[in-house]
């Protein structure tokens, strides 16, 4: 492909000057009304791949497009510096430390994401790792911590008897071994730190519906924070007056249908209930429990035989007083309601699959369809077996036996949720130290606000032992207490990395504050966030979390108390594949934007991923194309550098006030798809009226139309190619087209409801005039065959055949 310009130099010379002249640079006084978007903060991982390509791409052209509108937009950027990977790379030797790992990557993921013209208030950076962040990281902390939103409790945690130590998620093998020992994994309680997350259950969940978000990550927050409706009723021990079990159960009206009894292997009767006989079956599901995680534990597949004990004693179902076989099943989690189930097969299909490998009776107590048969029924349907509740709906029956063991004492109205405290703690050096001392006499006491931040050592040695490296570190460990002043510890344990992405988006506010960790005008002035952009994979917990820190740093005056949630709007976007599956380096398929910036350009590349699909749907590098776009942006420098026409000084004729009509009918368009998020038609729209605008120029153009149409071509392309959008624009104007607004659309051409009627002569277009959106099929073939092109063309011979489609194609076959 022949280039009509030197791509490199001119994204670079543009480049250079957003940066120099801080053109996407606002201050916080700034008089224009407010808009902010933020892309998630990404983890520095080096270069910039599609991910971020298409993630900041579509950040940019928001920026962009708002900015000309007349907002003032905020748009910082900044780094997820703290997490694993640096830390892995030092230990495997790749790095000699996390932190000259993570400034390299930064450098790098830096320097791609000007070169993809993304353009930032590059004043705001924000690094996790950055004493100021972590100061203040600790500082909210500590706020936490007094207000009880920070909380030390024992946790189950892998542990290795082999090496002694605890192990991270990511050591244990899917088999359940530790990954050097070979050592069985246990599950063993330590002391870790919390987030009281659960404060906040039903505003978490409340607030979702004002949400602008997509309904699947809606629902998404809504089955994580897992509200339940049901009832709790206690079942007496048989031959133990006096010993209960409690259930929880969503369906109290299927109790005439239950056939045993489970509880969790973490019940704290499951000893008290084993019957000697039983105590080795018993013992023998306990020890597996203990190797599986709870999403095996929960999974519909495997053995199920394997999979449940009975104890050896049964329970009493108050609904029919007969006796149930208590078993310890996997399926049943000790962290879940009260740890009990009533087993009913005939409508739960976990229950189901249990009776089957058990040989336990199955009753039906939902009446199903007549072809329904060889599972649990979960649908509608009236009481059967169920004595004084048969024949009525089942949902009138919840109810009934609800308010039944109300009224006998047995159970009561319940409430569940799934959402659980944060368990924020890692045994890790790289991230934000947790800011406690422990002092024999005083227990754990805050570091003083004036001793913040505590910051990492940086002698430390990474090898993995499992524990946190910072307890060897005997100069970081060894502290006095600040109460006491007698020798005393510092905790060791460092801060899960989801704290420090749980408010930056406020620091971006006020990044320049130094004795608070935001100004609260400043966040007055920019939150909650317009539009936030980010993938999928943070549908749950960096969403939630940052929804909960929102809450808490209100609710304690440290941001304005009305406000509540952080992200008004958001976007996921789709992921960039290969050939289906993830572009990976050790697959080998990766593309690398790197080499595409410097032949293709950082345009062609931002134009084919945004018009590759809608931006929510996954996409196939096989469907970007970086050729075409790259084409298509050659047409418009040709066509807006005068090389195809300039244009005369003339009236206006029919074809000057069609391609008029087609630019504001394209700029119409263009404006309504980036409002919803439609870009890839917002594309296609201009391409078209590129077309035309081209056959425009081949003809007898008028100057001053010209010129216009061309000049809002510029403007509509802009937020998505910026480069040569700004080159051409400078080369026609002498001014930065980054600075001009967006264009007004000429309603009074819109409101005219014409379109463009296009006459062909055998086939080719021969000329276009503006009709009325309902011409007559009539008024149409007089106006073509009278158009003064036409019966030039024709000579005064008569058409064979006239084909009209109206409003929209004469064609003439002459
Ligand atoms: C009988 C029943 C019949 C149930 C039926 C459901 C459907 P959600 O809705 O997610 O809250 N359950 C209770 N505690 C449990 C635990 N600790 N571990 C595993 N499962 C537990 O789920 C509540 C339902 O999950 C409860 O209602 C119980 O099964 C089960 F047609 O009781 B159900």
């Amino acid at each position: 492909m022949e280039k009509a310009y030197d791509i490199d130099t001119v994204e670079r010379k543009w480049q250079d000057r957003w940066e120099n002249e801080q053109t996407y640079s606002i201050d916080n006084d700034d008089p224009r009304p407010k808009y902010y978007v933020l892309c998630m903060y990404p983890y520095p991982s080096g270069p910039a791949h599609m991910g971020h390509v298409e993630n900041y791409t579509f950040g940019d052209l928001v920026t962009r497009f708002r900015t000309m509108q007349g907002y003032g937009v905020l748009s910082p950027i900044g780094f997820d510096s703290f997490g694993l990977p640096a830390e892995n790379a030092a230990i495997k030797g790749g790095a000699s430390h996390p932190r000259a790992f993570t400034d390299d990557k930064i450098k790098e993921l830096r320097a791609s994401l000007k070169r993809l013209g993304a353009s930032y208030d590059w004043r705001r950076i924000i690094q996790s790792h950055d004493p100021s962040y972590i100061k203040w990281n600790q500082t909210i902390f500590l706020k936490f911590l007094e207000a009880g939103l920070a909380y030390r409790k024992n946790a189950p945690v892998n542990w290795c008897p082999g090496c002694q130590t605890v192990l991270a998620n990511e050591q244990v093998l899917s088999d359940g071994t530790c990954e050097r020992s070979g050592d069985v994994v246990e599950q063993k309680a330590l002391e870790q730190w919390f987030f009281k997350v659960t404060a906040y259950t039903e505003e978490l969940l409340q607030m979702i519906d004002s949400l602008g978000w997509a309904d699947f990550v809606k629902t998404i927050q809504r089955n994580w924070i897992g509200k339940s409706e049901g009832a709790e009723y206690n079942l007496e021990v048989k031959d133990h007056p006096g010993k209960e079990l409690r259930a929880f159960t969503t369906r109290p009206d299927t109790s005439f249908g239950m056939t045993f009894v489970a509880i969790a292997p973490e019940h704290s009767m499951v000893a008290d209930l084993t019957t000697p006989e039983q105590k080795e079956v018993v013992d023998d599901l306990l020890a597996r429990v203990k190797m599986s995680t709870e999403l095996e534990r929960l999974s519909e597949s495997g053995n199920l035989d394997k999979r449940g004990a009975f104890t050896g004693s049964y329970a009493i179902n108050p609904f029919n007083n007969k006796p149930m076989p208590i078993y310890v099943a996997d399926y049943v989690l000790g962290g879940y309601g009260t740890g009990t189930i009533i087993g009913v097969p005939g409508e739960d299909q976990r229950d189901w699959d249990f009776a089957k490998t058990h040989g336990l009776e199955i009753i039906r107590t939902v009446q199903p369809p007549d072809d329904f048969d060889g599972e649990a029924y979960h649908g509608d349907g009236v009481m059967i077996n169920s004595d004084w509740l048969n024949g009525l709906p089942y949902k009138e029956a919840v109810t009934k036996a609800t308010d039944w063991l109300e009224e006998k004492g047995i159970g009561e109205r319940q409430i569940n949720y799934r959402l659980r405290d944060w368990l924020v703690s890692r045994q890790r050096y790289w991230g934000c130290p947790i800011p406690v001392i422990y002092c024999e006499k005083d227990g754990a006491v805050p570091v003083p606000e004036d001793q913040l931040p505590v910051l990492l050592p940086e002698d430390v040695e990474f090898k993995p032992t499992g524990e946190s490296p910072l307890k060897f570190n005997e100069g970081f460990r060894n502290t006095t207490c600040p109460k006491c002043g007698g020798p005393a510890e510092r905790e060791t344990d460092t801060l899960d990395t989801f704290v420090d992405s749980s408010w930056y988006f406020l620091r971006f506010c006020d990044p320049f504050a130094e004795d608070k960790p935001f100004d609260f005008s400043a966040v007055q002035k920019w939150m909650p966030v317009d539009q936030y952009i980010g993938g999928v994979e943070h549908a749950i917990l960096h969403l939630m979390y940052a929804r909960f820190y929102m809450k808490a740093l209100a609710d304690l005056g440290m941001a304005p108390k009305e406000l509540r949630e952080p992200f008004a709007r958001l976007f996921n976007q789709g992921t960039i594949r290969w050939q289906g599956s993830r572009m990976s380096k050790s697959k080998g398929n990766l593309v690398s934007p790197g080499d595409i910036f410097t032949n293709e350009g950082a345009d062609a590349l931002r134009l084919s991923i945004i018009f590759a699909g809608p931006p929510e749907d996954d996409k196939d590098w096989e469907d970007v194309s970086l050729e075409g776009c790259a084409r298509y942006i050659q047409r418009v420098w040709r066509l807006a550098q005068g090389e195809v026409a300039t244009g005369e000084d003339r009236e206006e004729n029919n074809d000057d006030k069609a391609i008029r009509s087609d630019a504001h009918r394209a700029l119409a368009k263009v404006t309504a798809d980036f409002e919803r998020w439609s870009f890839n038609t917002a594309v296609a729209a201009l391409m078209e009226y590129t077309n035309q605008l081209y056959k425009y120029a081949q003809g007898n153009p008028r100057k001053k139309t010209l010129d216009e149409a061309i000049d809002i071509l510029l403007l509509a392309l802009c937020p998505m190619i910026p480069h040569v959008t700004a080159e051409l624009w400078e080369a026609r104007h002498g001014s930065h087209i980054h600075e001009q607004a967006w264009p007004k659309v000429d309603e009074s051409i819109l409101a005219a409801q014409t379109v463009t009627l296009v006459v062909q002569v055998n086939g080719k277009v021969r000329d276009r005039i503006e009709v009325e959106a309902d011409i007559t099929e009539q008024a149409a073939r007089e106006l073509a065959l009278g158009s003064q092109k036409i019966q030039e063309l024709l000579n005064g011979a008569e058409p064979k055949t006239v084909i009209v489609r109206p409003p929209k194609l004469v064609n003439v076959v002459a």
